[in-house]
């Protein structure tokens, strides 16, 4: 029995919020604009071009294309020296296990992210390897809570989007696994994420009878 178990990244594998958030932090203090950590939030699994419009749309303030395009690169710049330093410790817990378990169970693993930086982090905790495609911020045209991430996905794997699982921290994320007819997981408080077909705080509460149950059936 196959099925195909796709991840979102931030706020599942590894908690790189807390890096965007400096990065956007920096940025709009430049701007004069007081961002805080409950609109940081806001902005988990949201794109980056998105972000940086949500971010001005809250300080009431409006840019030239020019100035959107240079605090865009800026921002990467310094959530990319953050991500640089980052390594095996920042694995969020037992994700290595429920990885681990996947393998030995011969179960195919995507990743669906939207960051343009998933294959630097996954690299930086050296996790690459345990995935048979990365689905990113660079491959899709639509963002979540449209479902195009997943279903890429799942087609790389080549499993039908019924019979794969979605781990999301994101209430667009579990929307998109929802539209994509996928059994959606989520990461965090029931909430927040209520829609999902599950919801566990995190992968320590994610038994592998949990896991060996959802391959069966
Ligand atoms: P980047 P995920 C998302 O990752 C983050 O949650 C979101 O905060 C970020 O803006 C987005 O990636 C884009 O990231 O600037 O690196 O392209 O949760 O979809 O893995
Ligand atoms: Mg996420």
């Amino acid at each position: 029995n196959k099925k195909g178990f796709i991840f979102d990244l931030d706020g599942v594998i590894v908690d790189t919020a807390k890096y965007h958030f400096l990065a956007w932090q920096q940025l709009a203090k430049s701007l004069d604009i007081n961002f805080t950590e409950e609109e940081n939030e806001q902005l988990k699994g949201v794109s980056r071009v998105r972000s940086l419009e949500k971010i001005l749309a809250w300080g009431n303030k409006t840019i030239s294309q020019d100035l959107f395009d240079k605090l865009m690169g800026d921002k990467n710049e310094e959530y990319l020296s953050y991500i640089a330093e980052m390594d095996e410790s920042e694995i969020l817990p037992d994700v290595p296990r429920v990885l681990n378990l996947l393998e030995a169970l011969d179960q195919p693993i995507s990743l669906g992210s939207a960051s343009k930086n998933a294959r630097t982090i996954l690299e930086r905790v050296n996790l690459k390897s345990n995935f048979h495609a990365i689905v990113d911020g660079n491959d899709v045209s639509k963002a979540k809570p449209d479902p195009e991430v997943f279903l890429i996905a799942a087609d790389q794997i080549n499993i039908k989007p019924e019979d794969c699982i979605v781990f999301e921290d994101s209430v667009a994320g579990v929307t998109a696994a929802n539209t994509a007819h996928m059994i959606s997981i989520g990461i965090g408080s029931k909430d927040v994420l209520g829609h999902a077909n599950y919801v566990f705080n995190d992968f320590t509460e994610i038994s592998d009878d949990f896991i060996k149950s959802l391959i069966n059936n």
